[in-house]
């Protein structure tokens, strides 16, 4: 498989980790041409591993086009890329309309509904979802799937208010069908993982049969007290990029 062994090779005889690396880039770029116009004056730039490869490409559209520009990031990450990169920084409360996010994802399904949040930033990835005009995915093929939870199996990640943490894990548990959600630990079990916005993550792996139907799980969620955001998107994206290890790139929307 995929994550078999270091050595292991694609299709196009590339090492793995290497066309894994190609295949984001290429379908980063491609939403870039795509998406990114002259005309776009407030961009929103998303967080994870194939988003430097969108900042690359819009920086290569030139100092002129990007000097009229403002880049609103969605956490840490993203506001690094867009200061180490000479664009000028943004933010959603200044501008919540915003021409265009290009975003990364955990999992996207066949209706463009996708799971977000491995990097703990959905919170405000979602608020530059919804404040967009168009909201754009781009990813590597492994995230392209038919149900959501197929190959993301740690769950959906639920940002929540650290008092309230215990008492939403147990409503998961046994009212909304997730016993095994675990509250996120940092590395070495450090204590839990700590949000840009100061809370805590949970996340609830959830069988086919809610993720058939992910807008009611999402809604159900949300409404338990504590939570402040869950990182499922439903219907949001306009189209989502997934780069080929055979280096095509599958377009839907
Ligand atoms: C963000 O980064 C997240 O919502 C998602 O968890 C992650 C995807 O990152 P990558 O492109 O590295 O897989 O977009």
């Amino acid at each position: 498989t995929e994550h078999s062994s270091e050595s292991a090779k694609s299709s196009m005889g590339i090492p793995l980790a290497d066309a894994i690396e190609q295949s984001k880039r290429l379908a980063a770029y491609q939403a870039v041409d795509n998406h990114v116009l002259p005309e776009h004056k407030v961009i929103g730039i998303g967080s994870g591993s194939t988003v430097p490869y969108v900042v690359e490409r819009i920086i290569a559209q030139g100092k002129e086009v990007n000097k009229g520009r403002v880049f609103i990031p969605t956490g840490f990450q993203s506001k690094q890329l867009i200061v180490d990169g000479g664009l000028t920084l943004g933010d959603v409360d200044q501008y919540p309309t915003i021409d265009v996010t290009i975003d990364g994802a955990d999992e996207v399904d066949h209706a463009l509904n996708c799971v977000k949040g491995g990097g703990a930033c959905h919170l405000r990835e979602k608020v530059l979802a919804e404040a967009a005009i168009t909201f754009v995915l781009v990813a590597d093929h492994r995230k392209n799937v038919q149900y959501l939870g197929t190959n993301f199996a740690q769950g959906v990640p639920i940002e929540v208010v650290p008092f309230a943490y215990a008492k939403v894990l147990q409503n998961l548990h046994h009212a909304l069908g997730s016993p095994k959600a675990t509250l996120r630990m940092a590395v070495k079990k450090a204590g839990p993982v700590v949000s840009d916005n100061g809370n805590f993550i949970i996340d609830a792996p959830f069988g086919r049969e809610h993720m058939n139907d992910p807008y009611t799980i999402m809604a159900r969620i949300k409404m338990l007290t504590g939570v402040v955001e869950v990182g499922l998107f439903c219907k949001m994206a306009r189209a989502a990029y997934f780069g080929n290890a055979d280096g095509s790139v599958t377009i839907r929307w």
